[in-house]
């Protein structure tokens, strides 16, 4: 039976991977790792990822990897990047990590307009810790801190990251979210992020929203139909500031 094709900056011997099946972390990286091969990058990328399940790829790549504190990534790679400016510095985190815990370090690495990337896995929930009530939980979203839905009340509504990070960047930065549900616009989304860092224009932003099966407690068709049809109400995919062709959606 022919095997599928694994990009070739994938580290073969860790796989099949650690995410629980039906996992967004997985495809994201796939689109991840496919433009690391399209770019020819793989000898000069330097990976960092947090806490939470973004951690399970700290062996997923064959390229350099640092495993972070929980929401220390964004300013680790920011670091590295600076002392190595010839290095394409990717950070990769969930919602909880990018923006509740390490809020602060994005808000600050995007206001600075760092010269690196930042890939942020949006699950609606903080999943490794058991599926607790995230910043970007979706009004009504049933989670183990929030038994009856969460109520934007006393909660608030769900954090919109790119359209914040778009509101405080200035010209240089590239800022998009994309979704598993859509993995080619992703990948091509993840790819103009890279060359932004390539072309030293500044700090780039890829939301891509994922899914957690097992938290959420969905069966495949109901997993899909939340990724494909319930977030995209709340969270809007396309690319929201791109140096190049000056596009706003915002
Ligand atoms: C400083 C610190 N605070 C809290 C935790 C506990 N913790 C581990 S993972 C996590 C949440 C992870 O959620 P998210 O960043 O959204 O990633 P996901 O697991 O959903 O991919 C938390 C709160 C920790 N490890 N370190
Ligand atoms: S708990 Fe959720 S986010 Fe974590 S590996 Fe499993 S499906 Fe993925």
């Amino acid at each position: 039976m022919p095997q599928p094709v694994m990009p070739r900056s994938w580290r073969v011997e860790t796989k099949p991977h650690k995410f629980c099946p039906g996992c967004g972390h997985g495809l994201v990286l796939k689109a991840l790792g496919e433009v690391i091969d399209e770019l020819d990058i793989q000898d000069r990328t330097v990976f960092g990822c947090d806490i939470g399940c973004s951690l399970l790829s700290w062996d997923f790549f064959n390229v350099d990897t640092v495993q972070t504190h929980h929401g220390r990534t964004t300013p680790v790679i920011t670091g590295i990047k600076r002392a190595n400016p010839d290095l394409l510095a990717i950070a990769y985190m969930g919602d909880g990590g990018g923006y509740a815990i390490g809020s602060q370090h994005l808000v600050n690495a995007a206001s600075r307009n760092e010269n690196i990337m930042v890939l942020l896995a949006n699950n609606t929930v903080y999943a490794m810790t058991g599926g607790q009530m995230a910043p970007t939980t979706m009004p009504g979203q049933k989670t183990e801190t929030s038994p009856y839905g969460r109520d934007p009340k006393p909660t608030g509504y769900p954090m919109l990251g790119p359209e914040m990070v778009a509101a405080i960047t200035q010209e240089g930065a590239y800022v998009a979210r994309g979704t598993i549900a859509n993995l080619r616009q992703l990948k091509g989304y993840i790819k103009k992020a890279l060359q932004n860092q390539m072309a030293g224009r500044g700090f780039s932003f890829v939301e891509a929203l994922s899914s957690c099966p097992t938290n959420w407690r969905t069966n495949a068709e109901e997993t899909w139909k939340f990724v494909e049809s319930d977030m995209v109400q709340h969270f809007r995919v396309g690319e929201i500031k791109n140096p190049e062709t000056e596009k706003k959606a915002v």
